[in-house]
């Protein structure tokens, strides 16, 4: 596999790094090159493909919120999570493209972990919203320097199933309780603070019609959500990868998704270079793969 940059297209600037603190989000048009995206396409598909580590958040909206077949739309939710454990496009991908540095400018971290990957594809006529949530609250961490990048591999407008984000939530110092991801529903054994009931015209919402090459970054601790994917034809492809700096701890939280080596530390134990989150950028190396 030929590897393409991680240099970024163009620096982060000191604007959009302000927006990340004040706001928790940041669009950051034309940053990244698209042979990444290129890259991916191949991968995202065969991971859609695979039951084995794709899960379809359409029938599981069935499931665990009593909605009924009906109600689906024509298209499906799917959703994996940890493919750069078992796929060389996706480790490259969240180990060295430029998404660790772009999320250390953002944070002024001096070192990057990788938390977790994943892929979130609405395919045309999915009636599910991504509901509303705070990553925070599913990851084992604890600290300011955590965020998710979402990528998208294709032209995503409100129609599309844009995310929206609670501009200003990250500051809220609460840890909210996770669900279900397509149903307000709590993850049974969660705690943490209930998810407000915020309206879809709240105006403290904020959505990015993004293309290609775009990458949108939020903070952790930022509410968000998603809504249906209403077109006929068009696709919303999107991977998102996590990362966290220094200043980080482990903090396990009863009830949230857990990875392999979350057995192995404990809750106030620092984040530390570790196969299962390894460090992938640090100020004095630049990409550490
Ligand atoms: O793509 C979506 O529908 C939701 C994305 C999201 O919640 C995330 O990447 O943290």
């Amino acid at each position: 596999m030929s590897v393409p940059t991680s240099d970024p297209l163009r620096p982060v600037t000191a604007d959009e790094v302000d927006a990340f603190a004040r706001d928790g989000v940041v669009h950051l048009p034309a940053i990244l090159p698209t042979d990444w995206l290129d890259l991916l396409v191949d991968p995202v598909e065969a991971t859609i493909a695979d039951p084995a580590v794709t899960t379809d958040m359409t029938a599981l909206r069935t499931a665990v919120a009593g909605v009924s077949p009906d109600s689906a739309g024509t298209g499906r939710f799917l959703s994996g999570v940890d493919h750069w454990l078992h796929d060389p496009v996706f480790a490259a991908f969240a180990t060295a493209s430029p998404l660790p540095a772009i999320a250390a400018a953002l944070m002024d971290a001096d070192r990057i972990h990788l938390y977790e990957d994943s892929v979130l594809v609405k395919e045309p006529g999915t009636a599910e919203v991504t509901a509303l949530h705070q990553d925070l609250g599913y990851f084992h961490l604890d600290g300011d320097r955590i965020c998710t990048t979402w990528v998208p591999l294709d032209p995503v407008t409100v129609e599309t199933g844009a995310v929206a984000y609670l501009r200003g939530s990250h500051r809220s110092g609460l840890v909210h309780r996770p669900n279900w991801f397509v149903s307000d529903e709590p993850l049974p054994g969660t705690a943490g603070t209930p998810v407000p009931a915020i309206a879809d015209d709240d105006p403290r919402l904020v959505r990015f019609a993004v293309q290609p090459g775009d990458v949108v970054v939020h903070h952790a601790a930022t509410l968000h959500g998603a809504g249906p994917n209403r077109s006929d034809t068009a696709r919303r492809r999107a991977v998102s990868v996590r990362y966290c700096g220094d200043g980080v701890r482990y903090e396990l939280r009863p009830g949230a998704p857990t990875k392999a080596h979350h057995h192995e530390v404990r809750s106030g134990d620092p984040v530390v270079d570790h196969p299962g989150c390894p460090l992938v950028w640090s100020r004095t190396l630049g990409s550490a793969r």
